[in-house]
């Protein structure tokens, strides 16, 4: 058994024990109470599934098995320059709550390399979509193609269920080395008259990625080490991971299960706001006719933006509550490596402006910038405009996340998910009895 499989095995076997008695002494106490407004409204803050791999706070943001964004940078192995963190490095973290050697990560890099190998009919599969079908349609069948080399499906008719992580783990592994390669065909396809280039099998993940991608600056190499990154995982509640969460618990295998999550994904709510942000930025900027556009003038285009019944792409999150620390980590990214470029000005410009207005409004819970509002500048600086091809990036790295902790709900045991529905009607009566009882 190779060396990160035989480790999750031990700590999911050894958590697996302390859950059960645990549960069997307290899993009748309380932990949260749900109001009509969080029935009603999308289910916000109520405490209903566990998330082995990162938990969010409102105010601090993101953390992944406790370490925050700028400790990760710290501790994580670096690329070779020693700059941004390797993503396999927040993998192995999330698979197994340790921060891995120089030398476990040089392995997970080698076995992704070794696993990447994509059959030649998906390739096909995704030529048969028609040329302008956007990326995520094409990322979403490239995946569910892949399905028919799921281990988990193959082998569910044999396998006793104390072995579905052993079969989730290893399409868990084959999935993620794949998808770099496939995202970058789908890349080079609909914008490089499918001029594709071959995997550099010396390279990591990330920079093989960036490689693949076809963009030749090395600093784009680091781009996509920490795109990746910080893009991995976000708790269980947001729509992705749980709609992979939930397939999942079907016994569905990844590939479907991710499948699904990433046509989530692809709604402008959630990650299609990094294309919906740089897309809103350029016709804003075509609009004024200028590329270096005043305070004023950002002003009114918010408001005007605002005026017309649509959102501020980029702003506002279900959960948090201040500057999302992704949106700071890119832009510290920006301010390292390329402070002035002038869409990654016109970012720190809308910054300035966006809280303000959106917290004069009165009812925005969080005025604050999200993850989506700064990627697109940085990818732009690099070469990469095609910004419909933005949350397919947004997909490669979310695998990580979602699909680890795939493995933690099958070793775990988590069953079919299966939370309870009620009618308006339902609500009505269950009000007016509430309210008769209060009475009496
Ligand atoms: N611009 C304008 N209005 C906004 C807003 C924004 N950026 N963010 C929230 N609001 C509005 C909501 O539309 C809602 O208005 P109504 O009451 O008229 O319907 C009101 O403020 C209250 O919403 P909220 O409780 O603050 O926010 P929600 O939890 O309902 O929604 C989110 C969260 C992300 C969908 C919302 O902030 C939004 O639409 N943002 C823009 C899209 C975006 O950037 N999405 C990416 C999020 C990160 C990710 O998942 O990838």
């Amino acid at each position: 058994m190779d060396p990160l499989k035989k480790k999750f095995e031990e700590k999911s076997k050894a958590l697996k024990l302390e859950l059960k008695a645990l549960l069997k002494e307290h899993g009748n106490r309380k932990v949260d109470e749900v109001q009509l407004n969080q029935i009603f409204g999308g289910a916000r803050s109520i405490k209903m599934m566990v998330w082995e791999t990162s938990q969010l706070d409102p105010v601090e943001g993101i953390r992944f098995r406790g370490y925050s964004i700028p400790q990760l940078r710290e501790l994580l192995p670096t690329g070779p320059d020693g700059k941004e963190p390797l993503p396999e490095g927040l993998f192995w973290l999330m698979l197994v709550g340790e921060i891995p050697t120089d030398k476990q990560v040089k392995w997970l890099t080698d076995q992704w390399i070794q696993r990447a190998n994509v059959p030649e009919y998906v390739f096909d599969t995704i030529d048969a979509l028609p040329i302008d079908a956007h990326p995520m349609t094409q990322f979403v069948v490239a995946i569910n193609a892949m399905q028919t080399t799921s281990v988990f499906a193959q082998r569910y008719s044999e396998m006793n269920k104390n072995e579905y992580w052993d079969a989730t783990y290893e399409d868990t592994m084959n999935l993620i080395a794949r998808l770099p390669r496939v995202a970058a065909y789908i890349y080079r396809r609909s914008f490089h008259n499918s001029e594709h280039i071959q995997p550099d099998t010396t390279l990591d993940w990330g920079a093989n990625f960036a490689h693949m991608l076809g963009i030749s600056n090395p600093d784009f190499k680091n781009l996509m080490r920490l795109y990746l990154t910080i893009h991995a995982d976000h708790e269980g509640g947001n729509a992705s991971a749980h709609t992979v969460h939930l397939i999942g618990s079907t016994l569905s295998d990844p590939y479907m299960s991710f499948a699904g999550g990433m046509n989530s994904l692809a709604g402008p709510l959630h990650g299609l706001a990094n294309q919906e942000v740089i897309g809103w930025i350029f016709n804003m900027l075509a609009e004024l006719e200028t590329k270096t556009p005043t305070v004023e003038q950002i002003t009114d285009y918010v408001n005007a933006t605002l005026a017309a019944g649509k959102v501020i792409p980029g702003y506002g999150h279900a959960v948090l509550r201040r500057p999302d620390p992704r949106f700071m980590a890119q832009k510290r990214f920006a301010e390292e490596y390329i402070k002035d470029d002038p869409i990654v000005q016109v970012v720190w410009k809308i910054f300035d402006v966006v809280p303000g207005i959106l917290e004069g409004l009165g009812k925005v819970k969080n005025p604050w910038p999200n993850v989506d509002a700064h990627s697109g500048a940085l990818l732009v600086h690099y070469g990469l405009d095609e910004y419909s091809f933005y949350t397919v990036l947004f997909g490669v790295s979310r695998a990580l996340g979602v699909l680890a902790n795939g493995c933690w709900s099958r070793a775990l045991g988590f069953p079919l998910e299966r939370p309870k529905s009620v009618t308006s009607d339902w609500v009505k009566k269950w009000l007016a009895a509430e309210l008769k009882e209060a009475k009496a």
